[in-house]
């Protein structure tokens, strides 16, 4: 570990201040700017705890206030703002079997075009699993059809139901159930794909008719698209190359009571967060510039990870779910604060929160940008955790493409890193 004085002399390396050509420097502010919206659907039987989760990531809910939800009828659309330039469009569809029937008829083009992720949520304590199955299926089916390019996400849900022992063998054979009936759902479209990407724009492609119940809807699509040519014509069918969701997509064992929830929308989130490799290297570039073991970031509401950095000592850290537990520990603590202190819980509640082990490590974790929160772990030592923590704040106008698309690009110059020309703001560079 270097030096800690030496970190008011470091001088990370900004987004386009590392001598790239013009060009780059364009193209990078201009990807700054984009503001990305995206589809997500949220899908899985009735009761299987789809609006539980959505509401304990995204609107503060506490685990035991989901038992007062009550079922979503149809669909319950949400638009979350995540940083400044990504809206989440949440697709909360009603698991009950009629809205399902009408999800693969009616709505069909409607739900399934222009999809970026879907997340099918399984509950793990369903009886009729073959009939769970047959509704995936459809939906899977129904998603190659119109949006190939989404990416699928399915969370075996409740496993707190499930004796700790035997988690991972249950979720394991689930999973591995789940993982067949994709691939052979997706060899049945392969040998359908003629139809599908004609140039008539197809017959509306298959309908699977796997086990019982949904998968014998009495509104096959072949026949909406006959009886509705027009939203037919407006949402064809997606051409690209179906893809090999089987292998592609991710499981995750889900629970609302604990933080394997957290691990999972954090995987979710992860790869729709524009510019994040400039997230990744400029975390980098500070962490190594104040010498910090790991440094999180989060999103300043649901605190889930946007993305993190570690240090190669930060690296042997053993306790590979902490990112996880971290934001489920921020965020219970800030539901306690709100509590004794009587402050909405959707209210800003702490700026900033220090902690001291001895001989062992120092952390903080302070607003960073308006969006965002950072958490910076490190080894003990006054001198580094207080040059650090100026550092931080001295680091915050690099990072303000977090808080909204519109920059400009002579806002990425670098600024001086050191402790005594640290920003003084209040936390909220971007604003
Ligand atoms: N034990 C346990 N219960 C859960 C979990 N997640 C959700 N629940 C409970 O499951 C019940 C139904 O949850 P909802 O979120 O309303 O289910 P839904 O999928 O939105 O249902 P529909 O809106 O009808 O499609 C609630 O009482 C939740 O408290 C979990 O991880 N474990
Ligand atoms: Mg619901």
């Amino acid at each position: 570990m270097s030096d800690p004085d030496s970190t008011s002399a470091s001088t990370p390396v900004p987004a386009g201040g590392d001598g790239g050509t013009s060009a780059q420097v364009q193209a990078q502010a201009a990807q700054l700017k984009k503001v990305k919206k995206q589809k997500v659907l949220l899908m899985g039987k009735s009761g299987s705890g789809k609006s539980s989760m959505r509401s304990i990531i995204f609107s503060n809910y506490l685990a035991r206030d989901t038992r007062r939800l009550g079922a979503t009828i149809d669909i319950d659309l949400s638009h979350v703002k995540f940083l400044g330039n990504l809206t989440l469009n949440l697709w909360d569809c009603g698991g009950q079997e009629a809205f399902m029937e009408n999800y693969l008829s009616q709505q069909r083009a409607h739900v399934f075009s222009n999809v970026g992720v879907l997340i099918y949520v399984f509950d793990i304590e369903s009886r009729d699993v073959e009939r769970d199955l047959a509704t995936y299926v459809n939906i899977i089916s129904a998603l190659v059809q119109y949006s190939r390019e989404a990416k699928v996400f399915v969370l075996i849900h409740k496993m707190d139901l499930i004796q700790p022992m035997m988690r991972e063998d249950v979720f394991e054979s689930r999973a591995g159930v789940v993982r067949r009936k994709t691939a052979e759902t997706i060899a049945m479209v392969r040998k359908q794909q003629p139809e599908l990407t004609s140039p008539s724009g197809g017959s509306g492609g298959p309908m699977m008719m796997m086990g019982p119940g949904p998968g014998n809807y009495p509104h096959h699509p072949y026949h909406q698209n006959q009886h509705h040519p027009q939203q037919q014509s407006q949402n064809p069918p997606s051409a690209a190359p179906i893809p090999q969701l089987d292998t592609e997509m991710q499981l995750f064992a889900t629970s609302i009571w604990d933080q394997s929830l957290y691990k999972a929308w954090a995987s979710i989130i992860h790869d729709l967060v524009p510019n994040l490799s400039i997230i990744e290297t400029q975390l980098a570039s500070l962490g190594s510039a104040i010498c910090a073991d790991e440094i999180l970031l989060f999103e300043r509401t649901s605190f889930l990870v946007v993305s993190k950095w570690s240090s190669p000592h930060g690296d042997t850290n053993p306790y590979g779910d902490r990112f996880e537990r971290m934001s489920n520990i921020l965020k219970s603590w800030k539901h306690t604060c709100s509590k004794y202190t009587g402050t909405p819980r959707n209210a800003e509640q702490f700026s900033d929160f220090s902690y001291k082990m001895g001989a062992n490590f120092s952390m903080f974790v302070t607003k960073f940008t308006t969006n965002t929160y950072i958490l910076v772990c490190m080894p003990p030592g006054e001198a580094r955790f207080n040059s650090a923590k100026l550092n931080v704040a001295a680091a915050r106008p690099w990072f303000r493409f977090l808080d909204g698309p519109v920059i400009a690009p002579s806002s990425m110059a670098s600024p001086s890193v050191g402790g005594t020309n640290a920003e003084q703001g209040n936390g909220n560079g971007g604003e």
